[in-house]
């Protein structure tokens, strides 16, 4: 095979400083990922690895997609840069539609980035910036929420509430504030579904608008879902109240679906799923299905129209990055997009959600198993924690599990699973009876 030719092995890991990873323990003992085609990825011992998590959510029609691999290789052989400012090529403007298409019904333009991280700034800075062209500039703050996770640049993690992720660097933007997280055991543990308790956190936004005046403030970011954190559902009738708040006081809502985007929960984007209408939607990963690295801002005509004024030689909105609506990404896009609709991927999560939530809740009883959260083709299992030794179990599963040739995803002490959306059942047993193996196996 191939990749046993030495010069495409890597010869010295310590290069690559490698991204929220702990890179000594990996480098003593690499796990190196070498193809992927459907469920699977080859391992460089030449094992078959079951994707339990999509990538990092993102691969949600599995890999080695025909259609996205054509559209790619057509792509750079036809036009593999255009100048992003003041140029146009016509697949950016083809994916802008084919996504406003898909979107819900009030979403009417898209803005392109590179990553969830940039298309969670651009939101920010949209929602300031649209007060502002309106007359309303002195609505600057954001709010969040405690565990929340909007990727890693400055923006992001002062709106975030990942406590990780924030206290390394500093005191981060001025002007945000966070909603209390939606996480009760007490309450909700082995839930299916949208949680029973918890709409009544959804006040506290009034308590922060009180404290700041709601004149102040520009908009509120939540994960409909929240994914990065270990998985949170939104209790029933919280994201209503976060609406109806935000409309009574003139503050955008801004969902961030980079994770719950592109079929996740059986419906292309979450706030159909929700029935709750944010005013930007926030999206990547899926977009492309993780094959070019491209996010997306979606907004409402309202939005993007308060910005068009003005002599029509200046730039409207200052903002934008060298590869916004780069032709290779587009061109993923496309193929990705074409490829959700033959095969009806984006309700799929619907067909199946059934049986993946019944396999899920089989594993309850199971040692130190302490919830069981699932919604679409989502699912958590929570760990309690080794004392004195947080994320040291749910890690030790993540390795075993790998061993057992199966990757799954931890954070904290939580095991999140999100597969590629054209999982069948034959892989959820595989998937489930092998954390179940390994849940009996943890010390
Ligand atoms: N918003 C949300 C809701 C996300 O989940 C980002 C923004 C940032 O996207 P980029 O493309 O800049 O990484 C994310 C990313 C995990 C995991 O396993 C989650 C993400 C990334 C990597 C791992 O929970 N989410």
């Amino acid at each position: 095979m191939m990749y046993d030719e030495p010069d495409l092995r890597p010869n010295d890991l310590s290069a690559f400083w490698m991204p929220f990873t702990s890179n000594r323990q990996f480098k003593r003992a690499p796990r190196m990922l070498v193809a992927a085609e459907g469920m699977h990825y080859t391992a460089q011992d030449g094992r078959q690895i079951l994707d339990g998590t999509a990538g990092l959510w993102c691969v949600n029609a599995g890999h080695k997609r025909p259609k996205i691999v054509e559209a790619i290789k057509r792509q750079a052989e036809e036009l593999d840069y255009a100048p992003a400012f003041q140029m146009g090529h016509p697949k950016a403007f083809q994916l802008a539609n084919r996504l406003v298409d898909l979107a819900p019904e009030p979403f009417t333009q898209a803005f392109f980035t590179n990553s969830g991280s940039e298309a969670v700034e651009t939101a920010l800075k949209t929602a300031i910036a649209y007060h502002r062209v309106r007359g309303d500039g002195a609505r600057t703050r954001l709010i969040g929420r405690e565990r929340g996770y909007h990727g890693v640049n400055f923006g992001g993690i002062s709106v975030g509430g990942i406590v990780a992720n924030r206290k390394m660097f500093g005191t981060l933007l001025t002007g945000v504030d966070h909603l209390p997280h939606t996480h009760d055991l007490a309450r909700n543990a082995f839930t299916r579904g949208q949680p029973e308790y918890g709409a009544e956190l959804a006040d506290d936004l009034m308590r922060i608008l009180a404290l700041h005046d709601p004149s102040t403030v520009a908009a509120v970011i939540v994960e409909p879902m929240a994914g990065s954190t270990g998985v949170l559902m939104p209790p029933k009738g919280y994201l209503e109240k976060l609406r109806a708040i935000c409309d009574q006081h003139g503050i955008l809502l801004i969902f961030d679906e980079v994770i719950t985007g592109f079929g996740r929960l059986g419906s292309p984007f979450a706030a159909e799923h929700f029935d709750v209408m944010p005013d930007m939607i926030v999206c990547a990963k899926g977009l492309t299905n993780g094959v070019i690295p491209m996010g997306a801002v979606l907004v409402r005509q309202e939005i993007h129209d308060a910005f068009m004024q003005g002599p029509e030689h200046l730039i409207e909105f200052f903002h934008g990055y060298t590869y916004s609506g780069n032709p290779m990404a587009c061109a993923a896009g496309l193929g990705t997009l074409e490829t959700y609709a033959d095969e009806g991927l984006l309700s799929r999560a619907r067909e199946i959600g059934p049986y993946w939530e019944e396999a899920l809740h089989a594993l309850k009883g199971l040692p130190h198993v302490i919830d069981i959260r699932n919604m679409g083709l989502i699912g958590a299992v929570e760990l309690e924690p080794i004392a004195g030794e947080p994320t040291k179990r749910a890690f030790s599963a993540f390795l075993a599990a790998y061993e057992k040739g199966c990757l799954i995803r931890t954070t904290g002490d939580i095991i999140a699973l999100s597969p590629p959306l054209i999982i069948e059942k034959s892989h959820i047993d595989q998937l489930i009876g092998t954390l179940a193996d390994v849940l009996k196996g943890l010390k």
